[in-house]
């Protein structure tokens, strides 16, 4: 069976928002009409605790965009975004949820950043999302949200190692950009790995 995995469309994603995704907010009509055409749709929601250590706000001395070990782990420092029950970490308001199975929640662990709506970038942190699907009978992903270079990128990637036949929908999802060719870059590293790229009028 065909799951729509809708990946991370809050607030503080969109134009306005903590970390903004330019035109972040074109793939809400784009992804409110592919629900119509899935019967099982599940989404992702970036929550995280004020004191996350993803957060630049939480290294005195270091900037956005600067690079800290963070357990081990090699972590790009980001603003202060998808706090917790915040009106940021929302949902966007126009984003039909009506359908929705169920919401996997991430990045919770202060200690660990975590892209992937599967597990933390540590591989440690397990959401549930891969064994719910699994148990549903689902056994085809396909992905689309926010953003295309980070949790967009590592969802189809944590997908196709979980066995998902998995596809990108390529026109449900915009970059975060910090290099301007990172769309491209990460199109190519999800095709590499095995995934098809769709566009919703293909589906
Ligand atoms: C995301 C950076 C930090 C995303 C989440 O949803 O792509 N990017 N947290
Ligand atoms: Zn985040």
């Amino acid at each position: 069976m065909k799951a729509l995995i809708i990946v991370d469309v809050q607030n503080d994603f969109i134009p306005g928002g903590a970390l903004a995704v330019n035109e972040g907010d074109q793939v809400v009509p784009v992804i409110n009409q592919l629900q119509e055409k899935f019967d099982f749709i599940v989404a992702t929601q970036d929550w995280h605790p004020l004191d996350h250590g993803s957060f630049a706000a939480n290294h005195p001395g270091k900037k956005i965009g600067e690079f800290i070990e963070l357990n081990g782990v090699n972590q790009i420092l980001w603003p202060v975004h998808c706090v917790q029950n915040t009106e940021g970490a929302e949902f966007h308001p126009n984003i039909n949820s009506d359908k929705w199975k169920a919401v996997f929640q991430k990045g919770v662990n202060r200690l660990v950043d975590s892209y992937s709506g599967f597990f933390d970038n540590n591989r440690q942190g397990d959401t549930g999302l891969s064994a719910y699907l699994k148990e549903n009978g689902v056994d085809e992903i396909f992905v689309c949200g926010l953003a295309a270079d980070y949790c967009v990128k590592f969802t189809v990637l944590d997908g196709l190692s979980e066995g998902f036949k998995t596809h990108l929908i390529v026109d449900a999802t915009k970059a975060v950009n910090i290099h301007p060719d990172d769309f491209e870059k990460s199109v190519e590293e999800m095709k590499a790995a095995g995934a098809s790229i769709v566009s919703s009028v293909e589906i």
